[in-house]
């Protein structure tokens, strides 16, 4: 099936509410083979960590920067990715920031709190917030009682907040957020597996625990433009152009694990380079 670029619609409804939802951004096979490699790979589970939330409960999530040649890396390098991101982010070449597979188990998944994107990434020294977004593609099923995420409709306007440590997370400056939570609406991004959300970096959103005896997993990609070259960060995958492959990669190459050699992120280094 061939994709077609985002419209001019889609562009200004993401310029105007700081999110976009493609549904059916990539098809049920696609997305069968990514949940299924995901859940049997023991490389990513060796690379797992937990971040804590204020409460205790546990968040699990694989980071890494280099997209390879794996499935993963080639879902994240197709024209239809790479493409749609160019879109919304507009002139610049597009660069892989990082990915990561987000586990949010049954009962055990932990709370995100109320954050920017850009709040962590503006410690990495990236100065251009617009040049930045994030991709989430739903591996299962996202609803309100296995903990979607919640995002604050335009309140990517306000600019980027303070943010403090919450738990193990960076959480915004909680009289803001509530300042923001009477001005903006709250949408609850429920997503059936393969649709996509596209989230500008200093858009508010935060995801409460998974309280229910479901799984939610996802892949949220970030992107970033060349230009934009952070003056803390030392991976070069954010500045290097994406080598882009064609929409069909995903299903005809062979289905491939994450390599052990993959760069991936330890926790250590998380706490200290707020990267997430
Ligand atoms: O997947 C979630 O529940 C939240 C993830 C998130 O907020 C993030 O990665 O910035």
């Amino acid at each position: 099936m061939a994709y077609t670029r985002l419209t001019t619609s889609q562009q200004a409804q993401y310029d105007q509410d700081g999110y976009l939802i493609v549904k059916k951004f990539f098809n049920t096979e696609e997305i069968a083979l990514l949940y299924g490699l995901a859940t049997g790979d023991d490389t990513m589970r060796n690379h797992a960590f937990d971040l804590n939330d204020q409460t205790g409960k546990k968040t699990r999530l694989t980071l890494w920067f280099t997209p390879g040649d794996d499935t993963y890396g080639l879902l994240t390098r197709t024209e239809r990715m790479t493409g749609a991101v160019q879109d919304l982010l507009g002139d610049g070449e597009v660069c892989h920031f990082h990915s990561k597979l987000m586990q949010k188990e049954p009962k055990v998944g932990g709370a995100w709190e109320w954050h920017q994107d850009y709040g962590y990434w503006y410690k990495n020294g990236f100065l251009y917030p617009d040049a930045m977004i994030s991709v989430m593609v739903a591996l299962t099923e996202a609803t309100q009682q296995n903990g979607c995420l919640q995002v604050l409709k335009g309140s990517h306007k306000m600019g980027r907040l303070e943010h403090l440590f919450a738990g193990e997370q960076q959480g915004a400056d909680m009289p803001f957020v509530e300042e923001a939570l009477n001005r903006c609406e709250r949408v609850y991004v429920e997503l059936e597996p393969g649709d996509t959300l596209f989230f500008h970096s200093n858009l508010l959103h935060m995801s409460e625990a998974n309280l229910s005896d479901k799984p939610r997993w996802s892949l949220i990609s970030a992107y970033n433009l060349s230009y934009n070259k952070p003056f803390r960060e030392k991976n070069t995958s954010c500045i290097t152009p994406v080598k882009v492959v064609s929409d069909n990669a995903i299903l005809e190459s062979a289905p491939t694990s994450l390599s052990d050699q993959t760069d991936f992120l330890r926790k250590e280094n998380e706490i200290t380079l707020n990267v997430k």
